[in-house]
């Protein structure tokens, strides 16, 4: 018997009222890790309520005594870090040093959030009168509803949970279907630090039940998602009926550049990376990879003998480069693309297929498309997983109209040895992140992550970005003159 998880709401658990359960698959070895109660649209509304109670206590206690709690969880963290991984491997699937950096990535964002309890910056400005003084003061927004994905279980919702924390918010927090273990974890580890009962709860379910009630909360002040495209449009029609602020980080179609004067080693190191890496189910996973034709064979013939020395199977074993892919719908949707890949025209030079390491689970092989055309859906919507198209373009310029030529724009990458090449790049690509010379994986804490185009709307996470994501700003004037001052009336 698999254990059976409850909600976690108002610091206690709950059972939940729908009265059903969902299962928590391994995607290697499809065995059934737990099983957990789907929320109903009353649960949502006690996680609400215990929220509303818990924001009270929690904004009021100064900034780094919250902090405080931060640290504790960001060591407790780091304690069970392996623990963690290990489990994260089993539930998500990816290999374990993939699974250690994404609990890294949570320690990292945690530390980092701590530290901007004792910040907290706002500006302190002249007044166009005399003796009075004006400043801004961030201020929390409320009750926060939190949707993320399961791609990074534990470090993407670290990247919503800690700023919102710190900057004294509460949270109703809702963890992808797919990786529930890892979201209860760091709620328990967040309680064993400290934090008072309702400022973060947890209610499991369905994006369409679940989520919902979230996003069309009347009392929840804003929603953090991370997600696709449709849903992420979905949530702001929704939340504008509600004035709810959104902050949205919706998907990529993340291109490498490779010039002629590029180090070909290097680059195909970070293709390989990029591309394959978290069997490719990353929001910055490479998908196109943009080259020169003056390298072309030679880079394409290189790529294929390293590609085809990865390794699938299973994440905990040392010797996998590659886990599976996280469950049967996203496999199926894998497939679906490599069909069309075909159909467009493109030629499918290695993998396609779903292949059978000796494990029962979801394994798809590396996948490199050639003669792809910019315009085909290969080339152009996200497929999340592990699927490369290669085009080939003749200059700088091309390559950078061949960059910009998608809806989205998350991450980007160019491998050059001209600097030139990599200002211009630099400048030009339309994306919220671009590497010179490394892959377009690998986003660190303190530096704003997030995009332009299809893939959000204004709002980045991390760095100091994400304290605006979680904060009112309220400007205070204040008048020490004793008199009444007029403003753009006394002040000619
Ligand atoms: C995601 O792709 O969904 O930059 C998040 C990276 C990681 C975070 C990725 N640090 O690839």
């Amino acid at each position: 018997m698999v254990h059976e998880y409850k909600l976690f709401i108002g610091g206690e658990l709950r059972d939940s009222s729908t009265g059903e359960v969902f299962d928590d698959i391994n995607p290697a070895s499809l065995e059934n890790l737990a099983t957990l109660q789907v929320a109903g649209i009353e649960d949502v509304d006690r996680a609400v309520e215990a929220a509303e109670i818990g924001f009270r206590i929690w904004s009021e206690i100064p900034a780094p005594r919250r902090a405080e709690v931060l640290l504790r969880a960001a060591r407790i963290l780091q304690e069970r870090k392996e623990e963690l991984a290990v489990l994260m491997t089993k539930e998500m699937g990816k290999i374990l040093p993939e699974t250690r950096g994404d609990v890294q990535e949570a320690i990292d964002i945690t530390f980092y959030a701590a530290g901007e309890g004792r910040r907290m910056l706002g500006e302190t400005t002249t007044s166009e009168l005399k003796e009075k003084l004006c400043m801004t003061l961030l201020r929390p927004i409320g009750v926060v509803g939190m949707i993320t994905p399961w791609n990074f279980p534990i470090a993407i919702p670290s990247w919503k949970i800690m700023p919102a924390l710190v900057t004294g918010n509460a949270i109703v927090f809702k963890p992808a279907s797919d990786t529930p273990l890892l979201a209860i974890k760091l709620v328990e580890i967040l309680m064993e630090a400290g934090l008072p009962p309702g400022v973060l709860n947890i209610v499991l379910g369905p994006g369409g039940t679940v989520g919902k009630a979230i996003v069309q909360h009347p009392r929840i002040k804003a929603i953090s998602f991370t997600g696709s495209l449709e849903t992420g449009k979905w949530i702001m029609e929704e939340g504008a009926k509600t004035m709810k602020r959104v902050s949205l980080e919706l998907g990529g179609k993340n291109p490498v550049i490779i010039m002629d004067d590029a180090d070909i080693e290097l680059a195909l190191e970070g293709v390989l990376w990029g591309a394959f890496g978290t069997t490719g189910q990353r929001c910055t996973a490479t998908s196109r990879l943009i080259l020169h034709e003056k390298i072309k064979n030679e880079f394409i013939n290189r790529l294929l003998v390293k590609t085809k020395a990865l390794r699938i199977g299973n994440g905990l074993l040392p010797e996998t480069d590659i886990g599976p892919v996280i469950n049967k719908a996203q496999l199926e949707k894998i497939e679906r693309y490599v069909r069309t890949g075909k159909e467009e025209g493109a030629t499918l030079l290695l993998g396609g297929n779903t292949t059978d390491p000796g494990l029962p689970g979801y394994f798809f092989e590396p996948t490199i498309f050639t003669d792809v055309r910019p315009d085909m859906r290969i080339a152009q919507e996200e497929i999340f997983g592990p699927v490369l198209s290669v085009i080939t373009v003749s200059s700088l310029e091309e390559a950078i109209e061949v960059a910009n030529n998608t809806k989205y724009g998350l991450s980007s990458a160019i491998y050059t040895g001209n600097i030139i090449n990599a200002f211009k790049a630099i400048e030009k690509i339309e994306a919220g992140i671009t590497y010179v010379n490394a892959p377009t994986i690998g986003a660190e804490v303190h530096l704003p992550f997030g995009g332009v185009k299809g893939t959000g709307n204004g709002f980045r996470e991390a760095g100091t970005e994400a304290i605006k994501e979680f904060t009112e700003v309220k400007a205070v004037y204040i008048d020490y003159s004793g008199k009444l001052q007029k403003a753009q009336i006394d002040s000619e």
